[in-house]
């Protein structure tokens, strides 16, 4: 990196699911980065002149400004290709999008959006009430399935795509941080390859300290 250059920031609060992805990419690659923790609720002006939906993350590069995780990863990606977070072949590259696209715009949503958002968001930061209801219904009839989709594609498979840590296994094992943080995890007895497999990914050198420093007592 040219020296004249400020560091590169990351915009977005560390507990924010997008947020993560950003940050395992990061230092699978190892690159330095400041971080400021931006919260997307009631941001200031300033922030919202980057990230015109208000939303977190976002990519400062010098006069380079980047909302959106998928949109970071993919300009990461090209501008820091090693180590490489895509298969090269361009079936399994696009196999590994797909599941970007699965977690960042169904999982997330649905798992953080139904446990995480209700049980630590709406009490802490709004001041309201868990609709148990909608945890209820996340937990026993979306998640499973979910579970099962993901089960079927991993097969027998150390990683989701191309036999290799990719941004597939990145996205699809951030919003579990989220329901660990809530209390919540993947019933073992119901999907033994799918619990392993997410507790393979969190052990990875660049997923275990951002996962120990999330979760109480880590
Ligand atoms: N597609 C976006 C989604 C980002 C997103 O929804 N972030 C949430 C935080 S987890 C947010 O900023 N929500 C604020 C809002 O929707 O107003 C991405 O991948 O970065």
């Amino acid at each position: 990196m040219n020296s004249e250059l400020s560091r590169p920031i990351l915009h977005g609060a560390n507990s924010s699911p997008y947020v993560r992805k950003v940050r395992v990419a990061l230092a699978f690659k190892g690159i330095e980065y400041d971080n400021t923790q931006q919260v997307p609720f009631g941001a200031p002006a300033e922030y919202v002149e980057k990230s015109p939906l208000s939303k977190v993350p976002c990519w400062e590069e010098d006069d380079l400004i980047l909302p959106d995780s998928s949109v970071i990863l993919s300009y990461l990606e090209h501008r820091y290709p090693e180590p490489p977070l895509l298969p090269a072949e361009p079936g399994p590259r696009a196999r590994a999008l797909w599941f970007e696209e699965y977690a960042d715009g169904y999982m997330m949503p649905t798992l953080v959006g139904g446990v995480f958002f209700q049980r630590v968001v709406m009490p802490l930061v709004f001041k309201q009430e868990t609709n148990e209801d909608v945890v209820h219904k996340t937990l026993n009839e979306l998640m499973p399935k979910i579970l099962d989709y993901l089960t079927q594609c991993l097969a027998d498979d150390e990683f989701m795509v191309g036999g290799a840590f990719s941004i597939a296994d990145i996205a699809l094992a951030s919003p579990f941080v989220n329901l660990a943080i809530a209390g919540e995890k993947i019933d073992a007895q119901r999907h033994p390859e799918m619990a392993a497999y997410i507790e393979r990914i969190f052990a990875l050198e660049c997923y275990a300290p951002i996962v120990a420093e999330e979760l109480p007592g880590g």
